[in-house]
């Protein structure tokens, strides 16, 4: 009777194996960017605990995670991390550090205790802001990526996803961020093309109905009519006149 019982339950272990996942990806509010200009970075962990039952370590789902913030890119040492926070339901034993190597900017960790995973789909690792490079060129380029692991609660197990897996862990799977620095161009340059001309006159009209931000010529974050008039100055500046960042 008792072989069968762990038999039946190694069967079950192996097929809820299949279904289960952990993955981790970053966000921006914009992936095209300023020079100077600073934004926050989520980081956040996919999972599914697959229906694995509760066990010693409370209900299924994250457990917690651990790993830092790598930097690649044109701009990865001259731009910079802050504000590093982990989220406030990762409440065991949180770690947030920013680190002085320039192709590391930050690292995190934290767990959720004996009290039981989290449960649902997705949820937010932890925050932090990048400044990027002042003296940043447009096509410049950040690109952040997450090195480390998740742990998921299953059953009376807890699983190891790593991106660099051992013995008895899987594979933790990522999606990176790349950030773009935008060029500058014309305020008037309504195609792009780098040219003021007049076909920027129905640029404009184009990029006004469809919501483009470059239509904004005022730059003062509104796109509203006013913005025609400040074309038309714009436009009557040539090239000496205002610079728009896209
Ligand atoms: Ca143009
Ligand atoms: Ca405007």
């Amino acid at each position: 009777m008792k072989q069968i019982t762990t038999a039946a339950a190694a069967a079950f272990l192996c097929s809820s194996a299949a279904g289960q996942s952990a993955s981790v990806s970053m966000s921006a509010p914009a992936s095209t960017v300023a020079p100077g200009e600073t934004l926050t970075i989520t980081v956040e962990a996919q999972f599914d605990a697959a229906g694995a039952l509760a066990g010693v370590f409370g209900a299924a789902g994250l457990f917690g995670f651990g790993g830092d913030i790598a930097a690649s890119g044109t701009i990865a040492t001259t731009s910079s991390a802050s504000t590093l926070v982990v989220d406030a339901q990762l409440d065991f034993a949180p770690v947030a550090q920013l680190l002085t190597d320039p192709g590391r900017y930050a690292l995190g960790a934290g767990g959720r205790g004996f009290d039981g995973g989290l449960a649902g789909p997705s949820r937010s690792l932890m925050t932090f802001d990048v400044t990027i490079d002042p003296a940043a060129n447009g096509g410049d380029t950040l690109e952040l990526s997450y090195e480390g692991a998740v742990v998921l609660v299953l059953g009376d197990e807890l699983v190891t996803y790593s991106t660099d897996p051992g013995l008895n862990q899987q594979t933790l799977t990522t999606t990176g961020l790349t950030l773009t620095v935008a060029s500058e161009r014309l305020c008037a340059d309504q195609n792009g093309d780098g040219l003021a001309t007049p076909a920027d006159f129905n640029a404009w009209i184009l990029n006004f109905n469809s919501g483009d931000v470059r239509a904004d010529v005022n730059q003062d974050g509104i796109i509203s009519p006013a913005d025609f008039n400040a074309w038309i100055l714009a436009f009557n500046q040539g090239t000496s006149g205002p610079i728009c960042t896209p």
